[in-house]
């Protein structure tokens, strides 16, 4: 093989790499992933109601596991949500287009009847902000959503 030959192959190569979803991939891990229970440190409680949840703000620190208990004591069926700004609005948008139907409970996030209680354990990633949020139609605009502002590990 020559080398022109070689740097041919190496910059398609190198071409195919690019193409990979790699910003998902760092995406996905900055605002954290499903908690092992034996990691948990803290047990927060959170309850949601019409239209709104109880807690606007938490603080949390980055790596830190949390389990999330949360209540429905509300009419309706609401959604615990855990996510960045852009999770937060392409799960908006999955709700819209499936019109109310509810989504089946998903590693970051949980969806409760009347009455329910459920449990999420989550690992937080990196510093910065993520929102917990519901989003039945309507109820995320309606500021059915709160911050969770991730801190350094100073641990
Ligand atoms: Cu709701």
């Amino acid at each position: 093989m020559n080398f022109d030959r070689k740097m041919k192959l190496a910059s398609m190569a190198l071409l195919f790499l690019l193409t990979l979803p790699v910003p998902a991939l760092v995406q996905a891990a900055t605002f954290g992933h499903t908690g092992k229970a034996s990691q948990v440190g803290r047990t927060i409680r959170i309850t949601a109601l019409d239209i709104r949840f109880d807690k606007i703000r938490l603080h949390v620190r980055a790596g830190e596991t949390i389990r999330f208990i949360v209540t429905n004591k509300g009419q309706l069926t609401h959604e615990f949500i855990i996510g960045d700004a852009r999770e937060q609005a392409e799960h908006e948008q999955e709700m819209k287009k499936k019109a109310g139907m509810g989504m089946p409970d998903e590693p970051n996030g949980i969806t409760l009847k009347p009455g329910q209680t459920k449990t999420l354990i989550w690992t937080f990633g990196l510093e910065g902000e993520v929102e917990f949020a519901c989003h039945v139609p309507g109820h995320y605009a309606a500021g059915m959503v709160g911050k969770i502002f991730v801190g350094a590990n100073t641990k």
